[in-house]
């Protein structure tokens, strides 16, 4: 049997490298799309690269751009993939109001431009197609918890362009019978999700701190609640999705809400630190009250009443989207999905993998070389 044949835009990113990973590891002849960089930006699929001059690779990279439809169609028309996963994005709310043109361009019509290209080159019939929809989607929310029905009330300019990406996904669906869904997801993060996303942020900041290298983590609003999963775990849904008789849209979360603040105390407590919040709103500090040994071994050096959390309003969004929740009751019956793990196995992942990288630049430093950071 021929190989299935997958195209995925922003394979570079977080769920890009475990889609690939995952796909590969299904059979798949797997294309990515990365975009030009001044610097090497394949950090999350160098384990996956194949030397291009050995034949019969079955994962291929190419240049292209979501803002480029030139390039987007060319693709296209080479790989005549099966599937394509429109994972490419600019991906951070907080930036979307810096960024709201560029944001518009690439997360809306970036996905205008693949259904295009595929209705261009006659492949409605062959393409599958998968939108990497948002959690976002539901911005000042209308119902709790939040599942397929619930009406969109979008609170950023990422929020907006992904709701005009939903939207041009149902239609072409309906107007021109194509095979396109969309994934509701809710937050999923990882050990490689983005640095100046606020999780890993967290457990980074929080690994540095307790190896002495930073003094302090900066946070906006710990208030926020969100529905946190492992982005392993939603990879799979996101094939599955594409694996139906019938393309639908599906929520999908883990159905359990934490706080931001929360999020801070849980990867604190993986080093054997506890911290107490104490202040209001932007004068509320996180200090340390304990510091114990974890599995006989003290990692972290802070001292009692250190205080290691402090409130930056720079990080404030100018509309927030204070809560989120959803209920995957949907991919669960439908589907048979269900997430496997936990937000507490999955902070422990992540400090781990933190604390390992925060312990050799400590080592780099103790050399005598300049350990360069960024707080963001
Ligand atoms: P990342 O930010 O980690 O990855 C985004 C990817 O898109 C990167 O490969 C990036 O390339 C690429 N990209 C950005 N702009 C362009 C462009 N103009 N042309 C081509 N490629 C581009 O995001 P995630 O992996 O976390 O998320 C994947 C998708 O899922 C995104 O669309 C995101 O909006 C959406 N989503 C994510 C959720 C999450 O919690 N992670 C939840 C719901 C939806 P480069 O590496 O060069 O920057
Ligand atoms: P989000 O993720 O906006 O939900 O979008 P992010 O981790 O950026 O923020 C989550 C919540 O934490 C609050 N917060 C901070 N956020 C950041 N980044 N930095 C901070 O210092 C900070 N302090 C507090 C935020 O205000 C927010 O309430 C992510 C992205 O992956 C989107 O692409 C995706 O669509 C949604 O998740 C679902």
């Amino acid at each position: 049997m021929n190989k299935k044949v997958a195209l995925i835009t922003g394979v570079t990113g977080q769920d890009g490298s475990y889609l690939a990973e995952f796909l590969l590891k299904k059979g798949y002849e797997v294309h990515g799309i990365k975009r030009r960089s001044s610097l090497f930006n394949t950090d999350r699929i160098d384990h996956l690269y194949q030397d291009p001059h050995v034949d019969n690779r079955n994962f291929i990279l190419h240049y292209g751009d979501l803002t480029d439809s030139t390039s987007l169609t060319r693709i296209v028309q080479k790989v005549q993939p099966d599937e394509i996963y429109n994972l490419a994005a600019q991906s951070h709310v907080g930036v979307s109001f810096e960024e709201p043109e560029y944001t518009a361009n690439a997360d809306g019509i970036g996905t205008l431009r693949l259904l295009e290209a595929i209705r261009i080159l006659g492949l409605e019939k062959k393409t599958r197609f998968y939108q990497a929809s948002t959690s976002e989607l539901y911005g000042l929310v209308q119902e709790i918890p939040q599942k397929e029905t619930t009406p969109f009330y979008p609170r950023s300019p990422y929020a907006v362009a992904k709701l005009y990406a939903y939207w041009i996904t149902v239609n072409y669906r309906e107007a021109y019978g194509m095979y396109a869904c969309n994934g509701v997801l809710f937050n999923h993060e990882s050990p490689v999700r983005g640095e100046t996303f606020v999780t890993r942020k967290i457990t980074r900041a929080i690994s540095r701190i307790a190896l002495g290298l930073q003094e302090c983590l900066y946070l906006g609003n710990m208030s926020a609640l969100r529905d946190w999963g492992h982005a392993k775990d939603y990879v799979e849904m996101q094939w599955l999705m594409l694996q139906q008789d019938q393309a639908e849209d599906f929520v999908i979360a883990t159905g359990v809400q934490y706080s931001v603040r929360q999020f801070v105390e849980m990867s604190a407590k993986e080093l054997g630190v506890t911290l107490a919040f104490e202040g209001e709103a932007e004068a509320e500090v996180g200090r340390v009250v304990k510091v114990e040994p974890v599995n006989g071994e003290v990692l972290a050096k802070c001292k009692v009443g250190d205080v290691i959390v402090r409130v930056d309003p720079r990080y404030y969004r100018p509309t927030e989207v204070e809560t989120l929740l959803g209920d995957p009751t949907k991919a669960k019956e439908k589907l048979g999905w269900e997430p496997k793990i936990t937000l507490p196995e999955l902070v422990a992942e992540m400090v781990k993998s933190d604390y390992t990288s925060a312990k050799r630049d400590s080592l780099v430093k103790l050399a005598g070389f300049q350990a360069y950071d960024h707080y963001e």
